[in-house]
């Protein structure tokens, strides 16, 4: 996997080796994107087609990709993965290797392109696109019989991955719901990625898929503490000479790579790792119960409130946040779900309006070469790095005058990789110093939040990190 350009990255090589590429960065910093749910599905009010419906159920009365990206926008969002074809099998383009797609519709005749018109309106509006390609497809024919499917699937990557511009993430399901008596399709994984390195090379491919990882569940929930550096495996007990076998076949059968595991990097979790990877986690969840829309969950559609609590917990806590809004029979998202991200995207900027510290005094311990006032602007070009071996730090935060201060954001600077592991927040108030916040992993970016404290002085306590802190970004609000 390539480095990213990185202008003072050579002195930290030997120390910290594993950081993201520049496909898993460019998602990160995307931080909050959409997921778009629309097929045959939307028209026959099921969850998982069979494959069997007539193209002639798909026939949206009034789709309007620039409706969808106009509430995206609204909710600062910045891309939208699409299903271009779900379990069922159903194109949104008129694929050339089957007839099953929108070609067949009563929809525009049959002459309209779905993933065309969703791209377009992305790129217009500065939204970057990616798609979503189910490998178990209930209508293929050749599904099941190996190199013919996959010679059918590629050949539908290369439709969507030459004809509608650049492509963010490639996201591929491992859903199969073929029982012990189904079809078999045993898929050429490594086919497909070279495929797509070759049509899209910045193009990440996230879930089944070296590049993001899936969060573990399609609730919203979040792991306490995130971590991207992951094991790529752990070393059989017989390996390991020096320990107990007893006590090591116990600990080593307890671990799994599970996406589903609670801890997936603590530093007890990676005893024993053969080797390290990269692997930056995606919350993926919908803003209603349901992937595809259903009429009757309408009035379920999740409140700005709690869309920003997940966003808290994702976005705020070393993931990105992948959120599905499945647009209606009309081809329009609901007004219900229009509403909700709207609000959510009022609140968001408006809590994030005014960063205090970008007027503050910062102070920070042996930060000569890399200085503390590097962490005012939100970029990767230049951070605040200790020396080497300074494993704990005190930043100090002099506001210039006295604010309400509701949170802090802390990013590290993760092409040196991600090395903190635990801190404190402390305000000074006019009875004295009291913690606000206390954490562990930090990463791409964690926002702590706290009931308003009147404050014109921070300390960010960095009390535990894997070797010395090195940060990018904090922010006062
Ligand atoms: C699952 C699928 O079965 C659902 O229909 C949905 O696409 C979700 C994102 O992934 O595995």
């Amino acid at each position: 996997m390539e480095t990213i350009p990185y202008p003072h990255y050579a002195e930290d090589k030997a120390l910290v080796k594993i950081h993201p590429s520049a496909r898993q960065l460019a998602v990160e910093q995307m931080e909050f994107y959409a997921f778009v749910h629309f097929t045959v599905n939307t028209f026959t009010d099921r969850e998982w087609g069979d494959g069997t419906e007539p193209e002639e159920v798909f026939n949206p009365t009034a789709f309007d990709a620039e409706q969808w990206t106009d509430a995206l926008l609204a909710a600062g969002m910045k891309g939208l993965i699409l299903t271009c074809k779900h379990h069922d099998g159903f194109c949104l383009w008129p694929s050339a290797w089957t007839g099953h797609s929108v070609k067949n519709s009563p929809w525009k005749n049959g002459g309209g392109d779905i993933v065309r018109e969703v791209s377009d309106a992305c790129r217009r509006a500065g939204l970057k696109f990616g798609v979503y390609l189910s490998p178990w497809d209930r209508n293929s024919p050749f599904y099941g019989q190996g190199k013919p499917y996959d010679d059918y699937f590629c050949a539908q990557l290369t439709e969507l991955l030459t004809n509608y511009g650049e492509i963010f993430s490639v996201w591929f399901d491992g859903a199969c719901g073929e029982g012990p008596n189904g079809k078999k399709q045993v898929y050429d994984w490594a086919r497909y990625y070279a495929l797509i390195r070759e049509l899209q090379p910045g193009a990440a491919i996230s879930v089944c898929g070296p590049d993001i990882r899936w969060c573990g569940n399609e609730a919203g929930d979040t792991r306490p503490s995130e971590w991207s550096v992951l094991p790529t495996g752990f070393a059989r007990p017989d390996d390991v000479a020096e320990k107990s076998q007893q006590e090591d076949s116990a600990a080593f059968r307890e671990k799994s790579l599970s996406a589903t595991e609670r801890d997936l990097g603590s530093r007890e979790f990676l005893e024993g790792a053969v080797g390290y990877k990269w692997s930056p986690c995606e919350t993926n969840t919908s803003i209603r119960p349901g992937w595809f829309y259903h009429a009757s969950e309408d009035d379920r559609v999740r409140s700005a409130e709690t869309l920003a609590e997940i966003w808290y917990r994702s976005v705020g806590g070393n993931s990105t946040f992948l959120l599905n809004i499945p647009p209606d029979r009309r081809g329009l998202f609901h007004e219900n779900d229009v509403r909700a991200l709207r609000e959510l995207g009022e609140y968001l900027r408006r809590t994030f309006a005014h960063n205090l510290a970008a007027d503050a005094a910062f102070t920070a311990p042996d930060d000569g070469y890399h200085p503390i006032g590097n962490v005012r602007e939100n970029t990767y070009d230049a951070y605040y790095k200790p020396f080497d071996g300074e494993n704990a730090v005190e930043i100090g935060v002099k506001l210039p005058s006295q604010a309400s201060v509701t949170h802090v954001v802390l990013k590290e600077h993760i092409p040196m990789s991600q090395r903190i592991e635990a801190f404190t927040i402390e305000a000074k108030t006019a009875d004295g110093w009291r913690e606000v916040a206390r954490g562990t992993t930090v990463g791409y970016q964690k926002i702590a939040r706290f009931p308003a404290v009147t404050t014109d002085e921070l300390r960010i306590r960095i009390t535990d990190s894997r070797v010395c802190p090195v940060l990018s970004f904090i922010g006062v609000y």
